[in-house]
């Protein structure tokens, strides 16, 4: 099978794809189910249809776009990844494995390839949290990981909720009948950028992920008594902010002392109020990421931040109340899509490495419900969900190579 990439038409789309943002290029963001991301859909659809793929959407909105094999009712091999992109973020996380995929689809059929299998690509709706507070939300309904009654009830900062939002914009049917049928897929594999810095330390051009650490989130709300900043003498204030500086560094040492690399913590959103100079902060509002390989591990984290957090609201006479919103096992991957990947790699004498993603992505939730694994490129300095992501055209050419070999071994 020779088959070929057409790398200027990949680098044109991942450009055309930026160029639907909220945020000044370079930087991208993409919420999910705005105005700008309903656009990218709609591109996005125009291209696969342009491919001969008969595209179909689900309750959620995530987008199925076919190639029909000659066993129509055979499992489907799957990949894909996500377009939607947090704030001020840049232009390859998910893309690459979106527009990878269509690419890989595009040269397999250029070559003359027909699947057995059909093979579908996927673009998961709200891969990230920033809108509903919880991440892989059409991946985790698409698994039956997340009950279809918790996700109507998700809300976004406006009080917005997901069952009035995707209906307004236009993704009829029922949520219910979001979750898919065991067994329908065979395999499912999702190009991405590693989002870290190894593959690029090592020199390294790919890597086959084994194991996707696992992700959980929470948000804090730490309740003082606020008051005037000149009236209130120090020994009488009960300042929320404060607490919460003494709750998020607690947060940051459990991470640091857990005796491995793997355990990571990150308190990405504080807000005060009534966020006012001269205003002691009498609430403050966290939302925490932990994360871990290791399920204890990550476990003993969320309990330190419990335990910390009782002690700073007795010493500080604050009230601090936790909602758990998410806390996932890890996910390993499946030897039979990390076989196809390796096979393609070492065909090719690509050197590669076998990897942890710290990061988590629609793959964690798909291993639930079919065999999974991630090819990874390099990202420029490891940065990921800042302006200056950046990865090479050789680097994104040679994993939709390695994808699209992939998805013709497993769908032959
Ligand atoms: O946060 C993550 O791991 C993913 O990039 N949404
Ligand atoms: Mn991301
Ligand atoms: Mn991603």
């Amino acid at each position: 099978m020779n088959l070929e990439i057409d790398r200027n038409r990949l680098l044109a789309e991942i450009e055309a794809l930026a160029s639907f943002s909220d945020a000044e290029a370079p930087a991208v963001t993409r919420i999910v189910f705005t105005p700008t991301d309903l656009k990218a859909r709609a591109w996005m659809k125009a291209r696969c249809e342009e491919a001969g793929l008969t595209v179909r959407y689900d309750a959620i909105g995530n987008t199925f776009a076919r190639w029909n094999g000659s066993a129509p009712s055979a499992a489907v091999v799957g990949t894909g990844s996500h377009i939607d992109a947090i704030p001020n973020a840049g232009k390859y996380d998910g893309v690459v494995g979106v527009l990878g995929g269509l690419q890989a689809i595009r040269a397999l059929q250029r070559c003359g390839f027909h699947p057995k299998h059909s093979i579908e690509l996927l673009v998961f709706t709200a891969e990230e949290p920033t809108r509903f507070g919880i991440g892989c939300l059409g991946s985790r309904l698409l698994s039956g990981t997340l009950s279809p009654d918790a996700a109507k009830k998700l809300t976004d900062k406006d009080g917005a909720a997901v069952e009035q939002v995707r209906r307004m914009v236009g993704f009829a049917g029922e949520i219910e009948d979001v979750k898919l049928p065991a067994g329908y897929y065979k395999a499912f594999a999702e190009l991405h950028i590693e989002q870290g810095p190894l593959l690029e330390r090592e020199h390294v051009p790919l890597g086959i992920v084994a194991k996707i650490a696992a992700p959980a989130s929470l948000r804090v709300v730490i309740e003082g008594s606020g008051g005037h900043a000149g009236g209130v003498l120090m020994p009488d204030r009960h300042d929320a902010l404060c607490a919460a500086a003494e709750l998020i560094l607690a947060i940051e040492n459990a991470a640091r002392t857990s005796g491995a690399v793997d355990t990571v913590a990150t308190v990405g959103i504080c807000e005060v109020f009534p966020g006012a100079v001269n205003s002691i902060p009498s609430q403050v509002r966290l939302s925490v990421d932990i994360r871990d390989t290791d399920l204890a591990r990550r476990d003993a984290v969320m309990q330190a931040l419990e335990t910390e957090g009782r002690a700073i609201a007795e010493r500080r006479q604050v009230s601090i109340r936790t909602e758990l919103l998410n806390a996932d096992a890890p996910g390993d991957c499946s030897p039979l899509v990390i076989d196809a990947l390796s096979q393609s790699c070492r065909k090719h004498r690509f050197t590669f490495l076998s990897m942890v993603s710290r990061a988590y992505h629609d793959s964690l939730f798909m291993g639930r419900i079919a065999p999974v694994a991630m090819l990874f490129i390099p990202c420029r300095n490891g940065y990921s969900h800042r302006p200056d992501e950046y990865a090479s055209p050789e680097d994104i050419v040679r994993g939709t190579l390695v994808l699209a070999e992939t998805l013709a071994a497993l769908a032959a």
